[in-house]
């Protein structure tokens, strides 16, 4: 639990060459400065045991926008868990530390185990809450039939990220308001930041996602497979995608994905407020789109925006 303290680290072993070369210093005076650097080193990593900063007990990482992170965030909200919410803004945290969101801090013992991937959050957060109440956690039992929809349902969601961006890269100020530039939760010199760098950040996102049009009508036909498959399982009136009375957490990753382009009213459960893209903000072929699939599943349409009531 030495976060800042690695930080501060980190900023003095690139002032330390810049004061090296400044000063004209010796080589011998390097060599202090690299053994005192080693032993600062040291001292922070003892401080994890002896004197750990104050961190909250679950710390998860999220940029607001974020249908993955609306994935995990609902189901701890369900859960009833206390977390400490960090968002950032959109891109920053990929490209320049190569870290997604969601992305879980957690205090396990003596240290602070990281652990990224919305699926695999869900799976500690199961393992580390069924002991206190099993009945409250069931809804998050990765049993055979629901960890094989999941997989599913989480191709959904990057077909959705490819879909979003496509209708909304070009349009600048909406997708720096996306990326919670408008958010004051997002910290104000990551907000400037990405102001400055959005040419780069757009072209990264093009090519890691392969922003084109041969990928985004795959990524269409892959969102309105899922859709279909969501609308037939819904007709016998279950309340459950893989059936039964008991709401599970891949209904919530369903409603979550599918609130990326719905946006009810309570998408985020009062985290992603700032980040909203309305449907009358939103391109007008976007906005056809979105249409065009609430008149064509509008069972699938009303069971996500019941359970959004419910959030
Ligand atoms: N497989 C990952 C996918 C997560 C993902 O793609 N997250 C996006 C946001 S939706 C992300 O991290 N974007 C990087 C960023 O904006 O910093 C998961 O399930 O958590």
């Amino acid at each position: 639990m030495t976060d800042n303290r690695n930080l501060v680290f980190a900023v003095l072993v690139f002032v330390a060459p810049i004061l090296v070369a400044w000063y004209g210093l010796s080589v011998a005076a390097a060599v202090g400065i690299v053994v005192l650097l080693l032993l600062c080193r040291w001292m922070i990593t003892l401080s994890g045991f002896l004197a750990p900063e104050n961190k909250p007990d679950l710390e998860l990482a999220t940029i607001s926008a974020s249908h993955f992170v609306e994935k995990v965030r609902w189901s701890f909200d369900r859960l009833g868990i206390e977390y400490t919410e960090k968002p950032a803004g959109g891109t920053l945290g990929a490209f320049f530390r190569g870290r997604t969101v969601p992305q879980l801090k957690a205090k396990t013992g003596s240290v602070r185990s990281v652990i990224g991937n919305s699926s695999d959050i869900l799976r500690y957060v199961y393992g580390r809450y069924l002991p206190e109440d099993p009945e409250k956690a069931a809804f998050l039992e990765p049993t055979a039939e629901r960890v094989e929809l999941e997989r599913r349902l989480d191709l959904y969601g990057v077909s959705l990220q490819v879909w979003v961006y496509y209708h909304i890269l070009h349009d600048r100020d909406l997708a720096l308001h996306a990326w919670g530039v408008n958010n004051p939760a997002t910290p104000a010199w990551q907000r400037l930041l990405l102001r400055i760098l959005f040419p780069l950040q757009a072209a990264l996102i093009r090519l890691s996602f392969k922003i084109n049009d041969t990928h985004f009508a795959k990524s269409v036909a892959r969102i309105e497979d899922v859709l279909a498959d969501a609308e037939a399982r819904l007709e016998d009136g279950r309340a459950s995608l893989l059936g039964g009375t008991e709401v599970n957490y891949t209904d919530l990753a369903f409603a979550a994905f599918t609130g990326l382009w719905l946006m009810p009213e309570a998408y985020g459960g009062g985290k992603a407020d700032h980040v909203r893209v309305e449907r009358d903000r939103a391109p007008a072929e976007m906005r056809a789109e979105i249409e065009r699939w609430i008149e064509a599943y509008p069972r699938a349409v009303s069971w996500v925006e019941s359970l959004y009531a419910n959030r």
